[in-house]
């Protein structure tokens, strides 16, 4: 039996979740509050940084999203979202890495600007948009004719890049200039482990306001 321990508003968190629905594993989810709940004993017994996401699975803990999904590839390979061929392979590795190591740090005044956390100049926005774009047009020349960065397979780069494509329109990255990213994206929210996962505007809002008390409470 497959535990997954997380939180839904976590981007971390959701490209294990996508890829447990798209594979149709079942699982139990346990809902972590991180407000306390990843220093209790029991689950710094499973992961000792405190972070969520962690997989168990029959008694064997997995921590680290990308270790966690190699393994659910390794042990559970159909469906498979991994690429068969070494420039789909090739790509798909270079989507991933692009995403956590080019992208995140990139958007990330961009996010705290959209949850209202601290004030960012307006020279880091611009700076910070920028950067996101040279990620956009890499995946728009990745995804060519599409529909999945490796053609007609649904594989981990979608998963990984595809859980930050619902709020790239709401980070004020403007989709319109990438409609085949927009197309891919629409796509994926189609697919019910997308919609499932999408968190809605109230879990948001109610995420944000839980997030600017605790800063507020430490004095940020
Ligand atoms: N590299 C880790 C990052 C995990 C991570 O940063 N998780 C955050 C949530 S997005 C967390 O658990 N934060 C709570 C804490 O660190 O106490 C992964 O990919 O799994």
């Amino acid at each position: 039996m497959l535990t997954f321990y997380h939180t839904p508003l976590s981007v971390n968190s959701r490209r294990v979740w996508v890829a447990l629905l798209e594979k149709n594993l079942p699982f139990e989810a346990i809902v972590m509050d991180l407000g306390g709940d990843q220093f209790k004993p029991e689950f710094l017994g499973l992961n000792p940084f405190h972070h969520i996401p962690v997989l168990v699975d029959d008694g064997f803990t997995v921590i680290e999203s990308f270790a966690i999904l190699d393994y659910l590839e390794a042990k559970y390979p159909t469906s498979s979202l991994l690429a068969t061929t070494p420039e789909g392979i090739a790509t798909m590795r270079m989507v991933e890495m692009v995403t956590v190591n080019e992208l995140v740090p990139a958007i990330n005044p961009l996010i705290k600007q959209m949850m209202g956390f601290g004030q960012e100049s307006k020279d880091a926005i611009a700076q910070a948009k920028q950067k996101a774009e040279v990620v956009l047009r890499f995946y728009a020349d990745k995804l060519g004719n599409g529909p999945f960065f490796c053609g007609e397979q649904l594989t981990l780069a979608d998963v990984v890049a595809g859980t930050f494509a619902p709020w790239f329109e709401q980070l004020g990255l403007p989709m319109a200039h990438y409609p085949t990213l927009q197309a891919w994206t629409d796509l994926l929210m189609e697919r019910p482990a997308w919609a499932t996962t999408q968190p809605t505007p109230s879990e948001l809002a109610a995420f944000r306001d839980r997030m600017q008390q605790r800063m507020a409470a430490q004095g940020q």
